[in-house]
């Protein structure tokens, strides 16, 4: 028996424990592979069995997918063909044996870890909220390469397929029930018997009336139209007839496009594989795994795959990262925090709390604020409820953990107080007296502020070391960072109890050191300014926005100032503008724009249309949704735009402002990490996710190359494009910010970045 994969018995039933040694997750290697095969084996060949069950030896994990680390080492595209067609030999093989073969999941089934169960000829799953199935190779820049491509459309149908193989969407276990790949859902502990009960009931079916294990629990998936709702059947018969297929592939090819903008190959490829298995109805052994194989070694050889790869490895870093300097610092419980402020930020705050199962006390001036604070949060659960991500249940439980209050009661039971009001000093400091009176000694002062220094708040605190920046990004719910300021005072516990809870509240999180803009502000603020630049000599607006988009920014610079609010960005930049006012002209206008009151999306007049009543009646009654710009705008800003700019040209402007801040930043040890300033400025700022970030894209361009382009734009557009000095001593060091095979120092991880400890 190995150490991979122990067999036990129950009566002629085998359980197959998976249980990779001294790891948290199972993946699948090929030490596993052989196991798993041998195993397998031994079901096939040994009389006395009659099915077997497939489980995890695990707590809370079925298998996490191909091991990731084995795929970094595959060198060709050839490598990582051979390596699909024998994941795809292997899970052949399970499909086909004569024997009942039951997944039994609980915790991740992801990517080859789903494959698997896919292969397998029945899935129970625990309704655990551990329990996700899911195939997010695409998240990677890669493809399921082990059959997904190929057994879950022929399993649940194409579109639905597509649906989870483009997204890398996981589904709970009603919710995989719902769409058919899951077969039972159990409570967890109930998970072994049940699945025991299923290979025995497959028996005698199979005993009654012989057909092969996959028809026998198939048989349900052919009489679904009648249990399809019209949008379901629709789907079907675009499926079922070649021409409809066209459609159907041709629509999600368009989609994919103008999502991506051709910069993801992996999903495009995933499609392609899709579509050639479906022209052999997903055969065995046929063309579309082929295909699937071909797609897998070509993107493991990719560097968007890469990029995407560096980035899970960071993220999962930092989720074990104190985000102090000394690892053994810890955090302290929080069982309580108190919201000071219901406005949009305050309430996200309290709804992602609460959600976590932190008791929240809600304050704002008045009973209505608070009421609208609260309303808020449970907009977002009647949403959840809604799409049946969260039951009425959850609703209720997660709305009874937020308590309103108009003054500091329950203050003092708080563990941690942040403050998300306005962006006044003078207010900020009079809240901070009052809640160091009423609070216990050793709570922890939080400021949500996005451009006032933390050490400016923590004035006038009585207690500074126990005073730090928590910066969310709107909508709370929905953002995925959170960026901790810690001041030259800050303690250390105060530092790893904040990332505790920032975890806790599903963020990711990084820590920075206070200064001006912090870091994300400090990187958007220098390219903002560039894209108004580039406004100003008369570059129209589509142009700079489509030359962004194009670089592979969600949102060009123009539109995020419509989302972000023109008022709020010009309050922050001002604030950066301020302190590097030596190095940063900024061409005039924006103050023009908020003189005529344009506030962006908000109030409805921006740099594009929309159609709210602020914008009604002004140019265009037709909802624009803000995809046309307001030519208006022009005439406000006294420009006459047709000046003609390579959109590369407009994109290197801007791209190099961030990424040249961002190194200044790294120099001044603002950051901890080059880590931290990718991962930031990713899911902070929507740099585009296949160039790794500002400082893996600086590593792939080149330092010397990067010095040399900035020095160009300092010659041709002035001072503001001097190359930050961190750049010019790592040229001449000949360093990476990254290791290249071991070779350089490692300049990405915290603690070796050449400046002191942060905390
Ligand atoms: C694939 O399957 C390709 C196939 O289709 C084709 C094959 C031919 N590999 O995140 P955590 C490690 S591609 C290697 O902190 P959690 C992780 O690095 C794969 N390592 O725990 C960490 O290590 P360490 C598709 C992995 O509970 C430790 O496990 N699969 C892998 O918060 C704990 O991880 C995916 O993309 C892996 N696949 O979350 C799933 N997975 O302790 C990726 C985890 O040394 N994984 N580790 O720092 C995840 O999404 C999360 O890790 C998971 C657990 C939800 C599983």
């Amino acid at each position: 028996m190995s150490e991979f994969v122990r067999i036990e018995r129950q009566g002629n039933i085998a359980i197959l424990v998976l249980d990779v040694p001294g790891e948290p997750v199972n993946t699948l290697s090929p030490k596993f592979s052989d196991a798993f095969a041998a195993a397998i084996s031994t079901v096939e060949t040994d009389a006395s069995i009659a099915a077997a069950v497939v489980i995890s030896g695990k707590k809370d994990n079925f298998i996490a997918g191909a091991d990731i680390k084995v795929l970094e080492t595959v060198r060709t595209a050839d490598e990582g063909v051979e390596l699909s067609k024998q994941g795809q030999a292997a899970l052949l093989r399970l499909a086909r044996l004569p024997k009942p073969l039951i997944a039994a999941i609980n915790g991740a089934c992801l990517g080859g870890g789903l494959e698997v169960a896919l292969a397998c000829h029945y899935r129970v799953a625990t309704d655990d909220k551990k329990t996700k199935l899911g195939l997010p190779e695409v998240q990677l820049g890669l493809l399921p390469g082990a059959g997904g491509t190929q057994r879950l459309p022929k399993l649940i149908g194409i579109a639905a397929a597509l649906d989870l193989i483009l997204t890398g969407k996981q589904l709970n276990a009603k919710r995989a029930k719902a769409a058919g790949i899951v077969d039972v859902v159990c409570p967890a502990p109930l998970l072994r018997q049940a699945a025991i009960d299923a290979a025995e009931k497959l028996l005698k079916r199979n005993a009654a009336a012989p057909r092969s294990p996959l028809a026998a629990t198939s048989a349900w998936f052919k009489a679904l139209p009648g249990h399809l709702n019209q949008k379901d059947l629709t789907a079907l018969a675009l499926e079922d007839n070649p021409l409809g297929r066209k459609v159907l592939f041709d629509q999600a090819r368009k989609a994919l496009r103008s999502k991506t903008g051709g910069h993801y190959p992996a999903p495009e490829l995933a499609l392609e594989a899709v579509r050639i298995g479906a022209t052999c109805g997903f055969a065995d052994d046929g063309a579309g795994y082929a295909a699937e194989a071909a797609g897998f070694g070509k993107l493991l050889m990719s560097p968007e795959s890469k990029q995407l790869i560096n980035i899970f490895f960071a993220t999962t870093a930092l989720k074990k990262d104190n985000g102090c300097d000394d690892a053994t610092v810890q955090a302290r419980p929080v069982e309580q925090i108190a919201m000071l402020g219901a406005g949009l930020m305050g309430a996200g705050i309290a709804y992602v709390s609460a959600n976590a199962g932190i008791a929240v006390r809600l304050k704002d001036r008045d009973a209505a604020s608070v009421g609208k604070g609260l309303a808020y949060a449970r907009d977002i659960l009647d949403e959840r409820v809604r799409k049946r991500r969260s039951t009425p249940r959850d609703r209720a439980d997660i709305m009874a953990k937020i308590s309103p209050t108009t003054d500091y009661a329950g203050v003092r039971d708080a563990s941690v107080i942040i403050e998300a009001v306005f962006e006044d000093i003078e207010l900020k400091h009079k809240i901070v007296r009052e809640v160091e009176s009423v609070c216990s000694p050793t709570a922890i002062f939080a400021s949500n502020t996005s451009t006032i220094p933390i050490t400016t708040i923590a004035r006038a605190a009585a207690r500074p070391g126990q005073v730090i920046g928590m910066h969310y990004f709107s909508p709370v719910q929905k953002m995925p960072l959170l960026e901790i300021i810690v001041t030259d005072r800050t303690e250390p516990w105060v530092v790893a109890t904040c990332v505790e809870l920032g975890k806790r509240q599903g963020k990711t999180v990084i820590v920075v050191h206070d200064g001006v803009g912090f870091y994300t502000s400090r990187i958007l603020g220098p390219y903002m300014n560039e894209a108004f630049h580039v406004l100003s000599e008369g570059v129209a607006v589509e142009a700079i926005d489509q030359a962004l988009t194009a670089f592979g920014y969600p949102v060009g610079p123009v539109k995020l100032l419509d989302e972000v609010g023109i008022d709020v960005a010009h309050k922050a930049s001002s604030v950066v503008k301020a302190a590097f006012a030596h190095r940063l002209d900024s061409p005039p206008g924006i103050e023009a724009l908020i003189a005529d009151d344009r506030k962006g999306r908000k109030n409805g007049r921006g740099f594009y249309l929309y159609n709210t009543a602020a914008s009604k009646g002004r140019k265009s009654k037709r909802d624009t949704g803000g995809r046309e710009v307001d030519v208006t705008v022009y005439k406000t800003l006294g420009i006459t735009p047709g000046t003609a700019m390579a959109s590369e040209q407009i994109a290197t402007r801007c791209w190099l402002q961030m990424v040249n801040e961002a190194a200044h930043c790294f120099g001044e040890g603002v950051l901890r990490s080059a880590r931290d300033g990718d991962i930031g400025a990713i899911f902070g700022l929507g740099f585009p996710p296949f160039r790794g970030g500002p400082f893996r894209f600086a590593d792939s361009y080149g330092i010397p190359a990067l010095l040399a382009t900035l020095q160009a734009h300092e010659q041709r557009y002035g001072k503001r494009f001097a190359p930050a000095p961190v750049l010019a001593d790592m040229a001449a060091r000949g360093q990476t910010f990254y290791p290249v095979d071991g070779k350089t120092p490692n300049l990405a991880e915290p603690g070796h970045h050449g400046k002191p400890p942060l905390v």
